[in-house]
C-alpha cells in the first residue's frame, strides 16, 4: 500500500474548516480525528465514535488515524489507579477497531503537550506561526498555562493536552510527578505498552507515539522521546510491530542536533504516522515554525521526504502545524491548524513525492 496523505480535523462545531474544504485539497485520503471533548482516561463509546466516523466517511475520506487518545497522568505516574485507566484505554481500542481505525497517535509527555511562548508570532512576511522563546519557558509553568488558557477563555477554543480542568490542578499534578524520574517514566511507559500489545494484535491497531515537543525536559518534568538514542531505546523496549512511532519532524528538529532524515531511514518500518513540519532555528535557542518549503526552515524537509519515499513508506503522513495566512487570525483559526498553509504544505509534499515516483519509474524502465 502506498503512503496515504491525511489532514487533521477537529470535528463539526469545533473546527472552522469543513470536510468540504478539505476535499478541495488534492490527494487527501485520511481524516485525522479525535473525540475532542473526552478527558484523558475516559472510554470512547461506540455511538460517539460512529457519529464522527460516519460524517468523515460520508464526505469520501477514511478515518484510519486517531490523534489523540490521551493517556491519563496516573498511568504516566504509575499510580495503582492506572489499572482502571489502562482497562479504559483497551476498551477504547476495542471500540475503535470496528470502524476501521488503523493507527492511534498519542504522547507520553508529563502534564503538558506541545509548549510554545507565542502562538501568533510574526514570521516576517505578514503571516504568523508558533514560536518558542527559550528564556520564557524556564521556571514558571503557571505563567505558560495561563497564557494558553487565556486563548481558551477569550476564543472558546480548548487545546488537546491543555484541558482547563487539568490546568486548574497544576500544583496537584506537579506534586504527583515529583518522584517520577526519567527511569521511572520509562518503566511506566513499558508497563502501559505491554498491557496494550495483545489488544493491538487482536484488533490490528498500531500504537504510534508522538515525539516530545520540545525534545528536552521542561519545568523539571522528564521527557523521553527526544532524539535518535531514545527512539532506539523505545523501539527495543517493546519490540513489537504494533509499537510504532508518530515521527514528528518539527518536534524532533526543535533540537537542531536531531537529523530527522537519518532517523526515518533507520526506522521507516516502525513509523506508522509521519508529521511533516519545518522549523527555523535562531542562535539563542529560540525557534519558529515555518512553511513546509525546505529552504524556509532548517529541518531538511526534502531529505526527509526522500527518506520516506525511498524507504517504501506505506503509512500515513500529514502536514503538521502550518503558519496562519491571509485572514487567519487569533479567534478564527486553531493555532498551527489553519487551512491555507497546511494545504500548501500538502501540495509541496505531493509535488516532491510525485516527482520521486516518476524518477523511480523512469529508472526502472531503463
Ligand atoms: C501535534 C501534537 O504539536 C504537534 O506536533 O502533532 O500536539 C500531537 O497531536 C500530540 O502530541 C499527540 O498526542
Ligand atoms: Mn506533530
Amino acid at each position: 500500500m502506498p503512503m496515504q496523505m491525511g489532514f487533521r480535523w477537529y470535528g463539526e462545531g469545533n473546527d472552522r474548516i469543513t470536510l468540504q474544504d478539505i476535499r478541495q485539497i488534492p490527494g487527501v485520503r485520511t481524516i485525522v480525528w479525535a473525540l475532542h471533548d473526552k478527558m484523558p482516561g475516559e472510554v470512547w463509546q461506540p455511538d460517539e465514535i460512529a457519529k464522527v466516523v460516519n460524517t468523515i466517511k460520508a464526505a469520501g475520506f477514511n478515518a484510519d488515524v486517531v490523534e489523540s487518545v490521551n493517556v491519563h497522568d496516573d498511568i504516566k505516574i504509575g499510580l495503582p489507579t492506572r489499572e482502571q485507566y489502562i482497562e479504559n484505554y483497551i476498551q477504547t481500542i476495542r471500540n475503535l477497531a470496528p470502524f476501521g481505525v488503523k493507527v492511534i497517535c498519542y504522547n507520553f509527555m508529563p502534564i503538558f503537550d506541545w509548549t510554545r511562548s507565542d502562538l501568533f508570532h510574526p514570521v516576517g512576511d505578514g503571516s504568523t506561526a508558533l514560536f518558542y522563546q527559550k528564556d520564557m519557558i524556564q521556571d514558571d509553568p503557571k505563567e505558560m498555562a495561563a497564557y494558553v488558557m487565556s486563548f481558551t477563555e477569550q476564543y472558546h477554543m480548548s487545546f488537546p493536552g491543555w484541558e482547563p480542568e487539568r490546568m486548574a490542578k497544576l500544583d496537584e499534578l506537579f506534586e504527583k510527578y515529583k518522584d517520577v524520574t526519567k527511569e521511572k517514566l520509562w518503566e511506566n511507559f513499558r508497563y502501559f505498552l505491554e498491557k496494550l500489545m495483545p489488544v493491538c494484535h487482536e484488533t490490528g491497531i498500531k500504537m504510534a507515539v508522538h515525539m516530545d515537543d520540545p525534545p528536552w525536559d521542561i519545568f523539571g518534568l522528564p521527557r523521553l522521546l527526544v532524539d535518535e538514542a531514545s527512539i532506539d531505546r523505545f523501539l527495543k523496549m517493546v519490540d513489537d510491530p504494533y509499537n510504532c512511532l508518530t515521527l514528528c519532524s518539527g518536534s524532533l528538529n526543535a533540537n537542531p542536533e536531531n537529523n530527522v532524515a537519518e532517523i526515518v531511514k533507520k526506522h521507516v518500518d516502525r513509523i506508522a504516522f509521519a508529521h511533516i513540519r519545518n522549523v527555523k532555528h535562531f542562535a539563542n535557542g529560540d525557534f519558529s515554525e515555518a512553511s513546509h518549503r525546505d529552504c524556509d526552515g532548517d529541518t531538511g524537509i526534502l531529505d526527509i521526504l526522500r527518506a520516506y519515499h525511498d524507504g517504501g513508506f506505506a503509512g500515513y503522513i500529514r502536514p503538521d502545524h502550518g503558519r496562519h495566512l491571509w485572514d487567519e487570525k487569533p479567534g478564527n483559526v486553531r493555532p498551527g491548524y489553519g487551512l491555507y498553509d497546511r494545504a500548501l504544505g500538502i501540495m509541496y509534499m505531493l509535488g516532491a513525492w510525485d516527482l520521486m515516483d516518476k524518477e523511480q519509474t523512469e529508472k526502472e524502465c531503463r
